[in-house]
């Protein structure tokens, strides 16, 4: 157990804070097959395939900054390697309110994260309307590429050009602008035949009903939505992200409360309404999956630890126990209205903390442990585990041992022994989501290598770095010539 003052003892800062605020700043140009240039290391011979990120591209129009980086507009890059050369190309996400707000550069739609438009309370109160600002995640199903943003539908993007393709209802299986969350999951596992997307749609309400998708990922079928069901649970619901294992859809509502009053005055976005309730428990709604040997049947509902998650690491079933690594906060990490997100105080928010849920679906009851005290996000397993037991895990942490800060760190642990080892960007690297990508012909589970989109912050521009999956060793880094903020998700695709 660590108490307050144990984490004061840790507090040499490790960071410089414009370092690491200098990476929020609008992306000012678009490019096409830009080969990179490498500044250490080696390419990586035979290295053939794409990786593809998504995060906020603006952050500022005429001189007024978004409330909250998530706030900001989609912009795609894409890395391409061909024989181990990579070649960048980026290009913003061309929705609707992009292109609105880019003519007049100017917000001109309130953000659901807090950015307001000009003229005060006034002009935003009773203006509902959200923006889909496609800023979230990039994957590919079937031969699309998809943009997502968890509150509307997906953008399909040309995989070549990243020109934008326009809102997809996925040949109708969506019914327009129906919500698609943002964290699809690619299963080599499941009972079905072939590989397989498993996402998942929320309609939330006074009751909340959760639509879970499985596609077909692979062959002839690509694309085509094969298993579909729909489960309604009480309470109002904010699921950002779920897990999956060979037969369950897992799934963890938070203890909070969404309060719209301010939201529709004019004085917050709508998730700065969501407010952590200590009355109430967080619960797991376990739902069978179609494609699993439990279809059919009613979801299970099990009382969940305290904390707030956004992110899931990967599930696996043993016994009659599904187990689930998650990141925890202490609370909702809201920035409130009158902060400023460049300049947060670290210290205020909590820190997410790897933990491991044991749920007992016979006994319905759960247990937690904390993996590792250290502040971490962006917690990944190899693909070819994902659903099934895994023994490691990459993510992006704190250089510091305890306490927030920003994330300067690529740890790699092993779930079961507990050890770490880390690479560190310090003191003026950044770091993002690790993508994993494993060796083709290797069963090792952690054989293979990981790219990591960097924030410069001594010459305030971005880099690539790949690394040694099993020891963390920097195999390569290159120079960007565009300068990314701090990014949400990225997919490897062939
Ligand atoms: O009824 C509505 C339901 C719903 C889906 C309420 C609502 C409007 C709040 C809503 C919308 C939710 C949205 C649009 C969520 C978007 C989330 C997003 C873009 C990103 C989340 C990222 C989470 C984390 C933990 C990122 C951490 C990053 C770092 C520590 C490093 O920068
Ligand atoms: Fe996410």
């Amino acid at each position: 157990v660590t108490n307050l003052q144990d984490k004061k003892i840790d507090k040499p800062k490790s960071f410089n804070k414009e370092d690491w605020s200098s990476a929020y700043q609008n992306v000012e140009k678009e490019l096409t097959n830009e080969p990179l240039k490498i500044s250490k290391g080696n390419n990586i011979n035979n290295l053939n395939g794409t990786l593809l990120r998504n995060g906020p591209g603006i952050l500022e129009r005429g001189g007024q900054w978004v409330h909250h980086p998530f706030d900001g507009d989609g912009m795609i890059t894409s890395i391409k390697f061909e024989n181990g050369q990579p070649f960048l190309t980026n290009r913003f996400v061309k929705t609707k309110g992009y292109l609105e707000e880019e003519k007049i550069n100017k917000f001109i739609y309130r953000g659901v994260f807090g950015t307001q438009k000009n003229g005060g309370i006034l002009n935003n109160a009773l203006d509902l309307k959200f923006k889909n600002i496609a800023n979230t995640h990039v994957v590919k199903l079937g031969d699309e590429i998809l943009a997502l943003w968890e509150a509307a539908g997906p953008h399909a993007i040309d995989p070549d050009s990243l020109d934008t393709i326009g809102l997809t209802t996925l040949k109708g299986v969506l019914k327009p602008n129906e919500a698609f969350s943002a964290h699809p999951k690619k299963d080599l596992n499941s009972k079905a035949s072939s590989e397989l997307l498993v996402t998942f749609g929320v309609q939330t309400g006074p009751k909340s009903t959760i639509r879970l998708m499985e596609f077909n990922n692979t062959g002839l079928n690509s694309g085509e939505l094969i298993f579909d069901r729909k489960d309604t649970f009480n309470g109002f619901a904010f699921l950002h992200d779920f897990a999956i294992t060979t037969n369950w859809a897992i799934f963890l509502q938070n203890a909070i409360d969404f309060n719209p009053l301010p939201f529709v005055m004019g004085q917050r976005g709508a998730a700065q309404c969501l407010k952590s309730n200590p009355n109430k428990k967080a619960k797991f709604f376990i739902i069978p999956r179609e494609s699993g040997l439990f279809r059919g049947q009613p979801p299970l509902t099990i009382d969940a630890p305290e904390g707030f998650v956004f992110h899931h690491v990967n599930a696996f079933e043993k016994d009659s126990k599904i187990v689930l690594d998650s990141i925890f906060y202490d609370d909702f990490p809201s920035v409130g209205p009158d902060e400023n997100f460049r300049d947060i105080d670290f210290d205020k928010y909590p820190e997410g903390k790897l933990k491991r849920s044991f749920i007992d679906l016979k006994k319905k009851t759960c247990e937690l442990e904390t993996l590792s005290e250290q502040c971490c996000e962006f917690a990944v397993v190899n693909p070819k585990n994902l659903g099934l037991t895994a023994t490691f895990s990459w993510m992006a942490s704190t250089s510091q041992k305890l306490g927030n800060a920003p994330l300067q760190a690529i740890k790699k642990i092993n779930l079961t022994s507990k050890e770490e080892i880390s690479w560190s960007a310090g003191p003026s690297g950044f770091v993002s989501e690790p993508i994993m990508v494993p060796s083709e012909n290797s069963s090792k589970e952690d054989e293979g290598f990981l790219f990591i989109l960097l924030w410069n912050g001594e010459r305030r521009g971005s880099d690539l770095v790949i690394l040694d999956a099993n020891d963390l060793k920097e195999l390569a880094v290159y120079e960007l010539p565009i300068s990314i903020p701090h990014g949400l998700h990225g997919s490897w695709v062939n």
